[in-house]
């Protein structure tokens, strides 16, 4: 049988990418896509799985994780790389950027360098590192990260009380700098002083339960702080991606940015789409914590418009897991609640059913959100994010009418809450293919558990532009 000889067929599924939907076989060799063809043309496999009724996704690709979240040295969440890109898996994705968060005053590169050593020998799925710069030192330092592959740098405009943050001098500064060596730029975007002002107001009045942690960082910490940045954007002309919006406001002042031909890219999280301040109530509210806080029912409905007119440009989770213990088991003011919420595990199936069966979005749309577009701003596509023959055999093969009931037991999390309880869906991954090895099937982590690889990228076409020269 010779090179005909394939290793996977899988047969009458309906195909989904960017450009439509149609019904083909796809056949995997030697981890990419060998061929997409109708009929049998005489074609044999080790493995032929029928996907009559299924849908055939490329591998979704979750550009904001942070799986083994570090602060001071320490682990701090509740995930490996190991167990966090198991869970990804299960969840249909198959490529995610997690971050190498920059130790003031450390070289940067080193940083990267201990973060990749950690990450290699555990991912089950393929990654990639963005690189989080926390002051000004080793900005030499930049053209070899982007030649290791970093071409993506993640700036805070708040916590400073965890010296993460720039200020106004030092962003101008780094953004100047990135865009001389032709990566881009990546906000959390808070403004820190409005944050500490609300904070002491709050703590000041005996106010720290859950709830007023939303009411500490009200929309114009994220409107102002977005303002500024695009500003900043336009002075150097660099790339610029604003991390997890969550406003009617923020997401607005990024169709403002596209439409005056800023060279910017957004994204928002399933969480700030179906859950809102309420979540913060009740005995486990504490757990919902995240920043940006949970909004309201406008800022939801803004944010579909936003998704629908296609100013959102993907959906990413922000995945950072915490057990019960370490986010204090409901005993601690809203200020030393650690941050985070996971959810990469639930982005592919939520994000069907509330995009596709009730905002009635097309599979294309969705695929774009979640695979596509991701790959294309962070410099992946189309070796990712696409179905195209002579692409990495990434693939999800999706049940669209398999019906699920999320809870603990049905996922690969370590931790026994999620912050989607009880919520029901119809659609859900049933395998999850990484360049041809099949990682989970039913439900179930069946792969080489570190099958995964480093993506090194390149700033060619970084989100989907590029610079005059
Ligand atoms: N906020 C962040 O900025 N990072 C991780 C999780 C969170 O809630
Ligand atoms: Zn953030
Ligand atoms: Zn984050």
């Amino acid at each position: 049988m010779g090179d005909l000889y394939l290793d996977i067929i899988i047969k009458n599924g309906t195909l989904v990418d960017t450009t439509g939907c149609y019904q083909a076989n796809l056949a995997i060799k030697d981890g990419k896509i060998n061929a997409i063809f109708r009929g049998n043309k005489g074609l044999d496999a080790t493995r032929v799985i029928n996907a009559d009724k299924k849908l055939i996704f490329p591998g979704i690709i979750d550009p904001h994780v942070h799986f083994q979240l570090q602060d001071l040295g320490k682990i701090i969440s509740t995930d490996t790389f190991a167990s966090g890109t198991q869970a990804a898996a299960c969840g249909g994705v198959t490529t995610i950027i997690d971050f190498a968060n920059q130790t003031r005053g450390i070289s940067p590169l080193k940083d990267f360098n201990e973060r990749k050593k950690n990450a290699d020998p555990q991912v089950a799925i393929d990654y990639s590192l963005h690189l989080s710069k926390t002051d000004m030192e080793y900005l030499d330092e930049i053209p070899t990260l982007i030649s290791e592959g970093v071409t993506s740098f993640k700036f805070f405009t708040t916590y400073s009380w965890r010296n993460l943050d720039l200020n106004d001098a030092e962003l101008l500064h780094f953004f100047r700098e990135v865009r001389k060596y032709r990566g881009m730029v990546m906000g959390h975007c808070e403004n820190d002083a409005m944050v500490l002002n609300y904070r002491n107001e709050l703590i000041q009045e005996g106010k720290t339960e859950p709830i007023f942690h939303a009411h500490s960082r009200p929309h114009i910490v994220e409107e102002e702080a977005i303002q500024r940045v695009l500003l900043f954007a336009k002075k150097t002309g660099v790339k610029l991606h604003l991390a997890h919006i969550t406003t009617k406001q923020g997401s607005d002042s990024l169709f403002h940015a596209k439409q005056h031909g800023l060279k910017v890219s957004g994204e928002t999280c399933p969480h700030y789409l179906l859950l809102n301040e309420r979540a913060y109530k009740g005995p486990d509210g504490y757990l919902n914590l995240m920043s940006p806080p949970l909004r309201h029912a406008k800022d939801q409905q803004a944010l579909m418009r936003r998704i629908k007119d296609g100013t959102i440009d993907q959906i990413v989770t922000d995945h950072c897991e915490f057990s019960r213990a370490s986010k204090g088991n409901g005993k601690l003011p809203f200020h030393q609640i650690l941050n985070g919420i996971p959810g990469i595990e639930t982005s592919l199936p939520l994000m069907h059913d509330l995009l596709v069966n009730k905002q009635k979005l097309t599979y294309p749309q969705l695929i774009s959100l979640m695979s596509t577009r991701p790959a294309s701003i962070f410099g992946l596509y189309p070796q990712k994010g696409s179905l195209m023959v002579g692409t990495d055999a990434d693939i999800v093969i999706f049940d669209p009418n398999l019906k699920k009931t999320i809870s603990p037991e049905i996922l690969h999390y370590s931790i026994d809450w999620n912050p989607f309880m009880d919520l029901k869906v119809r659609g859900w991954p049933i395998m999850t293919i990484l360049r041809g090895h099949m990682l989970c099937e039913s439900g179930k982590f069946i792969g080489p558990q570190n099958e995964g690889k480093f993506l090194k990228r390149s700033i060619s076409q970084l989100n989907g532009f590029n610079y005059e020269r």
